[in-house]
């Protein structure tokens, strides 16, 4: 399996995380921010990440059209435990919805100064400034006190769970921990500091999930 990405992306790293727990075989392919020609060959127009390739040559796209397909048969019931599916699906969602609506504007602007060139950070200016309008990324690097605050308030019964157990659902990580993960990993990677400004338990609960890939 191929998986293409952007290193920050949120809906990559929720993917590359169910791999990883999953054990599964997989290489990565970075997808340059202002050159997508590969991903647009192998899906025909498809120009956003994550995007992976199978083993059998075909293409999934969206990351949770990706994790569907990767959960189902007997892995679902390593990520998705029975009687849990439902809210651990869930809580994914609210990640990849109310949190993550919060986390990107947070992430944006550190994001846009990693990127090496002029044109790569006025590309993502623009593609953000096009969906939420003129100055967006400025303003919530100004904002970034009050976007705190925010993410602080959303995630605080999380925290609850975590200082009660090791992982969202129990003991075990679940696909509700891979798609947690992927947003305060997009946050990391944007700014390390984010991460422990919003609470430092997820710093210790990333390290937990970390280790628990790699044992
Ligand atoms: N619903 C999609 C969203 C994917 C998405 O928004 N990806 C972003 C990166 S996090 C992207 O590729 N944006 C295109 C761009 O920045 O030009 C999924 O879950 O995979």
């Amino acid at each position: 399996m191929k998986l293409y990405r952007f290193d920050y992306s949120c809906y990559a790293r929720k993917v590359q995380m169910v791999l990883d727990l999953l054990g599964l075989k997989y290489s990565i392919e970075e997808v340059p921010f202002l050159d997508r020609s590969k991903l647009i060959t192998l899906t025909g127009g498809y120009i956003q990440v994550p995007v992976l390739m199978m083993d059998d040559g075909s293409v999934l796209k969206d990351s949770r059209v990706i994790c569907k397909s990767l959960l189902s048969g007997e892995n679902a019931e390593r990520l998705t435990p029975s009687p849990w599916q439902g809210p651990i699906w869930a809580y994914a969602d609210w990640c990849d919805s109310t949190l993550e609506d919060v986390l990107f504007r947070l992430a944006s602007p550190g994001i846009r100064q990693r990127f090496k060139s002029v044109q790569e950070k006025a590309f993502f200016t623009y593609i953000k400034e096009r969906k939420f309008g003129e100055g967006c990324v400025d303003q919530w690097e100004r904002q970034s006190g009050e976007l705190v605050g925010k993410a602080r308030s959303l995630v605080r019964p999380t925290l609850e769970t975590l200082s009660r157990q090791a992982f969202l659902f129990g003991d075990q990580p679940t696909y509700a921990d891979a798609t947690l993960y992927g947003h305060i990993k997009m946050l990391q990677i944007a700014d390390p500091d984010l991460v422990t400004d919003i609470a430092p338990e997820l710093m210790l609960w990333l390290n937990r999930l970390a280790g628990f890939v790699r044992s």
